[in-house]
């Protein structure tokens, strides 16, 4: 059984998603990270870095309980376990890897940046907007030219890679991306968006997705990107 500590953003729909299209059983425990619960003492035993998503596995290597955080190290994880979405040929598990890692360090703090200075900086700054929205853009633009030349982002297989950078192109308008205008990505998107594993994993945590994307009150900024973020915990 897999315990899911999570919550419904890009970094926590990977993991939504891969345990629907692997068919592991799991269960999610909701981590209200716009209420504090990220910062609880028995959420930071699991991830001392106060993110989601952490899983645990009760029947992890060597039988015993496996703990684990950061999303792209859960998907090698849950691929290694189950033996699904990463490819066994070699050259091709390194390209898969490598466009985790694309997403990993690029897509994910990019985007990350654009979505904040866009949508939840007090003040409307010129520069970062610019900034995170032209790299956002920029990401795209080498996603749409590597899913010009292969199916799938690793190659011709849907593998964790696609997992990966599927949940932040959802939604994008809010970080300056427009699908539509990579041609592409768009061909691709829909492939993935169509899946029904994929529908599923979007779906977790359903009763409080409208919160979770609802504008941030002073109380929920303090806690995300204020003096409760940065406190010692
Ligand atoms: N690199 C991490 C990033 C995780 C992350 O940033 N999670 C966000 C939600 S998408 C979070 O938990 N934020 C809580 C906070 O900022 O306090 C991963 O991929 O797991």
């Amino acid at each position: 059984m897999i315990d899911a500590y999570t919550w419904p953003t890009p970094n926590g729909h990977k993991v939504h998603i891969m345990l629907e299209e692997t068919g592991l059983p799991y269960t999610v425990h909701a981590v209200n990270i716009r209420q504090g619960d990220q910062f609880k003492p028995e959420f930071l035993k699991l991830n001392p870095n106060h993110r989601i998503p952490a899983i645990v596995d009760s029947e992890g290597p060597s039988g015993k309980p496996m703990s684990l955080f950061e999303s792209g190290a859960i998907l090698l994880y849950l691929a290694a376990k189950t033996g699904k979405f990463a490819p066994r040929d070699q050259r091709d598990y390194w390209a898969c890897v490598q466009w985790l890692m694309w997403q990993m360090g690029g897509v994910g703090p990019m985007f990350g940046q654009a979505t904040h200075f866009r949508g939840y900086a007090k003040e409307k700054l010129i520069y970062p907007v610019e900034r995170y929205t032209n790299e956002a853009n920029r990401l795209t633009r080498v996603l749409d030219k590597r899913l010009g030349e292969s199916r799938y982002v690793a190659g011709g297989d849907y593998t964790i890679a696609d997992i990966a950078i599927f949940p932040w192109l959802r939604g994008s308008e809010r970080r300056g991306v427009s699908v539509a205008d990579y041609p592409n990505v768009k061909r691709w998107f829909d492939e993935i968006n169509a899946r029904p594993a994929v529908q599923r994993g979007v779906q977790v945590l359903q009763d409080v997705q409208a919160a979770a994307q609802a504008p941030h009150d002073d109380k929920s900024w303090e806690i995300m990107f204020g003096k409760v973020q940065f406190e010692k915990h």
